[in-house]
C-alpha cells in the first residue's frame, strides 16, 4: 500500500484524512506502481498503553522506528535456524498466522526484556512487541527505516490525544500563499533584470 498526497498538513486536520481516506481491508489491491493508496492509522487516547505485536515473515529484516517516543522492546523472535550453519530452517514456531484472515497470535510468549528503544530490528522469519504509553499528543510514524520500504508503504501513523493538539494557526495558509507570491514577484523582477541585460 501508498500514502495518498495531501495537500495540507495532517496536523490541520487529524480527523479528515483518516475519514476520507480510510484503509478498507488488510491487503490492497495493486502493482507496485498503480497501488492502491489510503492513509493507515491507529488512534490512540491520551495515556493509552500502545502494544505493536509485529509478524515478519519474509526474507529482509526490517529496521522498525517510532517518532514521538521511545518504546520498550517486550520481546523479539527469531527464525529458527541450522546451529551449524545458520541457514534458515523455518519461521518462529510460537507465531501462528491466519492468512486468509490476516491475523497472527503469539503461542508462547514471553516479556523477555524492557530495553528502551525507538527503533529496532525486526529479524526474518521472526517477531516484535514493543509497547509505549501515548502521552506525547501529535500524529507520529512508525515505519521501517529502509527507504525503499518506506517508500513502498511500510508505514503507519499513529494519532495521540487528537483532543489535545494544540491548534494550528489561522494564518498558515495565508502565509504560505504570500510566500508564493512574494516567490513569483521574485521571480518576474528577476526576469526583468534578464530581459533589462539584453536589451
Ligand atoms: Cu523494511
Amino acid at each position: 500500500m501508498a500514502f495518498p498526497r495531501s495537500d495540507q498538513p495532517l496536523l490541520n486536520n487529524p480527523k479528515l484524512a483518516r475519514e476520507q481516506l480510510p484503509c478498507s481491508d488488510y491487503i490492497l489491491e495493486g502493482s507496485e506502481i498503480k497501488r492502491q493508496k489510503c492513509y493507515h492509522n491507529i488512534v490512540a487516547e491520551y495515556n493509552d498503553i500502545v502494544e505493536f505485536f509485529i509478524v515478519n515473515f519474509d526474507s529482509d529484516q526490517h529496521p522498525i522506528h517510532l517518532h514521538g517516543s521511545f518504546f520498550h522492546v517486550l520481546d523479539q523472535g527469531f527464525a529458527q535456524l541450522n546451529t551449524t550453519t545458520g541457514l534458515f530452517l523455518a519461521n518462529n514456531p510460537n507465531v501462528e498466522c491466519d492468512e486468509d484472515d490476516m491475523k497472527c497470535v503469539c503461542n508462547n510468549c514471553k516479556t523477555t526484556t524492557k530495553l528502551v528503544k525507538d527503533t529496532t530490528i525486526i529479524p526474518s522469519g521472526g517477531y516484535l512487541r514493543i509497547r509505549f504509553r501515548a502521552n506525547n499528543p501529535g500524529i507520529w510514524m512508525l515505519h521501517c527505516h529502509t527507504e525503499p520500504h518506506l517508500d513502498r508503504g511500510m508505514a503507519l501513523m499513529i494519532h495521540v490525544a487528537e483532543d489535545r493538539l494544540v491548534p494550528t494557526p489561522h494564518s498558515t495558509a495565508s502565509q504560505t500563499k504570500i510566500h508564493n507570491q512574494l516567490l513569483l514577484f521574485l521571480s518576474t523582477l528577476l526576469l526583468l533584470v534578464v530581459v533589462r541585460q539584453h536589451v
